[in-house]
């Protein structure tokens, strides 16, 4: 039975839908364009196995078919179900030689791909430059060690800076361990003193960056496809993993581990900086925020976040306290400073985008594309136009913005209460945030 002619047209519709997709010249995720020397190695794994085996296997079965049913061919009238073709059973060598042919394929692209794999694994000796990477519902933490002294702090004050299951002594940044020592959840334990950032690594251009990756709640995964393959991010656990840019430039990524709810929103880019440009970025994240002159509105705004952002947020400009204490919870007094399930927003201007990478924080910037001009990262909030209405919609109602069950602690609450005045201070105070 012939296909209907509405099927016909679905199918013919379909085809051409993914033809014409090819079409865009923007491929922020194509595995094919590699930008760094671990992407470039993992393609370099993939051409030879796809045209010297895929390619050879391929067009020898499809010729040896059509040569089959052409040498075999017969008129339908003389077809005869009884005459059957010569049946080959127990033949030893050609038995032995469909067996041994595949496994030395096999073995060709074992071989090559451990090779690749160890390269792939192969860290900074020693550590030149190591961010940890937090998977969150739903946005990536980026967290830089200033001072050296690692990751984490002793924040159970038993002499053990720190010791999570699935690290052994080489821990980030070259501190023992005692994996007996289980200082969970993460907020307790994060230096408060390192820098913090969300959605945008940033990393410098020609050098490899090394990763530490763990998640604060569910399985995520991180991917930046034009400069490595994917890595899951365990909660409890630490798995490394590096990047390198070749050039300055913006490499967008997706979680690609189904994390819940808005795991769809939940994306990331690696900005890559010159060296010099990226030196000077790191000194101003360094830097404590400032705090606005009194009487102005930006002061006001600082005031309303105090009241109403400070619970969840973390702003250092030295001044603050954050986090108020809970009384009787001995983690909680020795870690003052410390974004808890939130975004640091110490230096919230100078990001390109906000709420995991999805909204642009400045009009002539899109998030979606690759467009960003790497050489006016730093002037950020000076080149650009502030993308003051989105902000608005999400101060006002972000899960509205970015689906979050903010009763299951997820996300951000909303802030229905919030009078006009109330809100152009917030914005204008996290304006001034660069
Ligand atoms: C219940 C905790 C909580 C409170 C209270 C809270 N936020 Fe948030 N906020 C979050 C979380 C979680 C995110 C990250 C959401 C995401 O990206 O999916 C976020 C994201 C943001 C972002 C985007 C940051 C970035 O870099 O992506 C801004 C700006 C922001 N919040 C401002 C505020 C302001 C202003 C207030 C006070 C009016 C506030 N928040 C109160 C939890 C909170
Ligand atoms: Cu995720």
């Amino acid at each position: 039975m012939l296909p209907s002619r509405r099927t016909f047209q679905i199918a013919a519709f379909a085809v051409f839908g993914l033809a014409l997709s090819a079409c865009s010249d923007d491929h922020p995720l194509n595995t094919w364009e590699p930008r760094g020397p671990k992407a470039q190695s993992e393609l370099d794994i993939m051409w030879p196995v796809i045209w010297g085996i895929i390619m050879v296997v391929f067009v020898i079965v499809c010729l040896g078919g059509v040569a089959l049913a052409w040498k075999n061919r017969v008129k339908p009238e003389d077809y005869d179900p009884d005459d059957l073709p010569e049946q080959v059973h127990g033949w030893f060598k050609g038995e032995i030689a469909w067996t041994i042919a595949p496994a030395i394929i096999l073995v060709f692209v074992g071989v090559y791909t451990i090779i690749g794999v160890w390269d792939l694994e192969k860290k900074n000796e020693p550590a030149e430059l190591d961010v940890m990477v937090i998977g969150r519902q739903w946005w990536w933490e980026y967290r830089y060690d200033v001072d050296g002294d690692g990751f984490f702090i002793d924040a159970d004050g038993d002499g053990e800076i720190w010791g999570v299951d699935g690290l052994g002594a080489d821990g980030p940044g070259g501190l023992d361990g005692d994996s007996d020592d289980i200082e969970w959840p993460l907020e307790y334990i994060l230096d408060p003193d390192d820098v913090s950032t969300a959605g945008e690594l940033v990393i410098p251009a020609g050098e490899q960056v090394d990763l530490y990756i763990t998640s604060a709640d569910v399985i995520h995964s991180y991917w930046i496809p034009r400069l490595n393959g994917k890595r899951d991010a365990v909660p409890g656990r630490y798995t490394t993993w590096s990047v390198e840019a070749d050039a300055p430039g913006k490499y967008t990524g997706w979680c690609t581990e189904f994390c819940g709810l808005s795991h769809a929103r939940m994306r990331m880019s690696a900005i890559a900086l010159s060296p010099d440009d990226y030196k000077t970025w790191f000194e101003n994240q360094e830097a404590p925020a400032a705090v606005p002159a009194e009487g102005t509105p930006e002061f006001a705004g600082r005031e309303t976040f105090k009241n109403l952002c400070m619970s969840c947020h973390v702003i250092k400009d030295g001044d603050l306290q954050y986090n108020e204490t809970e009384e009787g919870d001995p983690w909680r007094t020795s870690v003052p400073l410390i974004a808890k399930g939130a975004p640091d927003l110490t230096h919230f201007a100078t990001r390109s985008s906000f709420a995991g990478a999805i909204y642009a924080q400045y009009r002539d910037i899109n998030p979606d594309d690759d467009a960003l001009d790497v050489n006016t990262y730093l002037d950020l909030p000076g080149n650009y136009r502030w993308n003051e209405a989105e902000l608005r919609r999400w101060i006002k109602n972000a899960p509205d913005r970015k689906a979050a069950k903010y009763e299951n602690q997820q996300g951000m609450l909303p802030f229905p209460q919030l009078q006009e005045e109330e809100l152009n201070n917030l914005v204008a105070y996290l304006a001034t945030l660069d």
